[in-house]
């Protein structure tokens, strides 16, 4: 089964919005397969956004998601990686659609809330960046079969 990572990003947390954040992949009928409560260090910030690397916003955006602790998550479902990314609105949370994460609470594009994979390579390549292989619970929950 597909797996996506995601990260409640620094404001997330500030703003407490944690379990409402998570509650919305949950309710959805995502299975958690990975969580974390974690600082993010440089070295991990700089890899994470590296494809970032020459854009201009680039150093804010590495200050800003090492300035504070970051839940870091892996997902699992059919099409999760997409799915999550619908779920999670796009970028700029002034155009993102209301019924989404970013569209019904963040206003501004560098506080954003969350991150999600937005491909099965980076996801893959995050999911491995972020987590070591024991940190992941292999389980299917048994309510699957109401919802595949
Ligand atoms: P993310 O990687 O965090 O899930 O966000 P995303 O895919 O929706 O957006 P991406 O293009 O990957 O950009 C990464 C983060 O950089 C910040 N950003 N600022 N023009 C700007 O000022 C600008 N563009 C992007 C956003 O915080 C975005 O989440
Ligand atoms: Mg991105």
């Amino acid at each position: 089964m597909e797996r996506t990572f995601l990260a409640i990003k620094p404001d997330g947390v500030q703003r407490k919005l944690i379990s409402e954040i998570i509650g919305r992949f949950e309710t959805k009928g995502f299975t958690l397969v990975g969580l974390k409560f974690m600082n993010v260090s440089r070295e991990l910030a700089e890899q994470h956004y590296g494809v970032h690397k020459e854009r201009p916003f680039f150093g804010s955006l590495v200050e800003f998601i090492t300035s504070g602790p970051v839940v870091a998550m892996v997902w699992e479902g059919d099409g999760v990686i997409a799915a999550a990314r619908k779920v999670i609105g796009a970028t700029n949370p002034l155009t993102a659609e209301p019924g989404t994460i970013r569209g019904d609470l963040g206003a501004n594009i560098g506080r954003n809330l969350i991150h999600g994979s937005d491909a099965p390579e980076t996801a893959q390549s995050e999911i491995a960046l972020w987590f070591k292989e024991e940190e992941l619970v292999n389980w299917q929950p048994t309510i699957l079969s109401w919802i595949y």
